[in-house]
């Protein structure tokens, strides 16, 4: 049988080009995210492309009956997860603490943080039954380096750093695997989130400099996912070459509001 990975956030961006990558490499998928049509389309691409086969799981991370419910509920078949990929996550707004909307902080502290909780926090026993499983979580270059107008999506990032540190360590006893991947500026949609729809901010965020992709955040997953089981990635750094942290960029023309 093949090995599982479950990926949230699988309707675009990181989560989206993981799938491809698992899935071009025979491994069966989980996927999840709120738009279903995206997730039947994927699936149906991906199993015409690949042999992998794929269960589709839409619901909303921040959702605590509904992750719970669908996740305690996946058939018996899917229940050995291999591999849980956290990649469901945005930013919304880039604002100044006192400018910023209270709503965008809700949904980030909600999306980021407590659905990345539910969702492991479901998925747990299925690895700790079998002794065996790793968490691959999304952070970003954003939880270690503050940056302004970054305040809470900056603090949600930093939680991810601490919720992955702590899950590592209490699963220890269990041989499960925790990564924190930690990305610079990755081009998907994020940034037409972050913008609420508005393309040319959204755009300008990447002028002057070439971005990493999504696939190359999925290379480096893939390659933290099949290291061999005494080996294991804690935290990973990626950025694009002209991006050294989480604050200092060499662009060539940098109007964006990065
Ligand atoms: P995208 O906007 O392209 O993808 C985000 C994904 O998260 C979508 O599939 C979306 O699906 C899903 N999602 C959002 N909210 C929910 C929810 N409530 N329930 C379920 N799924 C949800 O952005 P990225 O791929 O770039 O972002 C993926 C992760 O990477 C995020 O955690 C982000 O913070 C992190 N990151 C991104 C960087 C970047 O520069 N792009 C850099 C560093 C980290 P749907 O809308 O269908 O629910
Ligand atoms: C996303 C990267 O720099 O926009 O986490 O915070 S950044």
């Amino acid at each position: 049988m093949n090995r599982i990975v479950f990926i949230t956030g699988a309707t675009s961006g990181i989560g989206k080009a993981c799938a491809e990558k698992f899935a071009a490499n025979g491994y069966d998928l989980i996927i999840n995210g709120r738009r279903k049509e995206r997730l039947n389309d994927l699936k149906k691409e991906l199993e015409e492309k690949y042999v992998t086969e794929i269960f589709c799981a839409p619901f909303d991370v921040r959702n605590k009956e509904e992750v719970f419910k669908n996740i305690t509920g996946f058939p018996e078949r899917w229940q050995t997860i291999d591999v849980l990929i956290n990649s469901a996550g945005l930013a919304l707004g880039r604002d100044h603490f006192n400018e910023a909307d209270l709503e965008d902080w809700e949904t980030m502290i909600n999306t980021n943080i407590t659905g990345l909780l539910y969702v492991t926090k479901a998925v747990m026993p299925f690895m700790v039954k079998r002794n065996s499983g790793h968490v691959i979580n999304i952070g970003s270059v954003a939880g270690d380096d503050m940056y302004e107008r970054g305040n809470v999506y900056c603090a949600s990032k930093s939680a991810v750093n601490a919720i992955s540190h702590t899950m590592r360590v209490d699963m220890l006893p269990h041989h499960i695997k925790v990564t924190n991947v930690k990305p610079g500026a990755v081009e998907t949609e994020f940034s037409l989130v972050r913008f609420k729809g508005d393309e040319e901010k959204a755009s300008k965020v990447y002028d002057g400099f070439t971005p990493l992709s999504g696939e190359d955040i999925a290379e480096t997953i893939f390659y933290c996912a099949t290291l061999p089981p005494n080996v294991c990635i804690n935290e990973l750094t990626i950025t694009p070459t002209t991006q050294a942290d989480g604050i200092y960029f060499y662009k060539k023309i940098g109007k964006g509001e990065g």
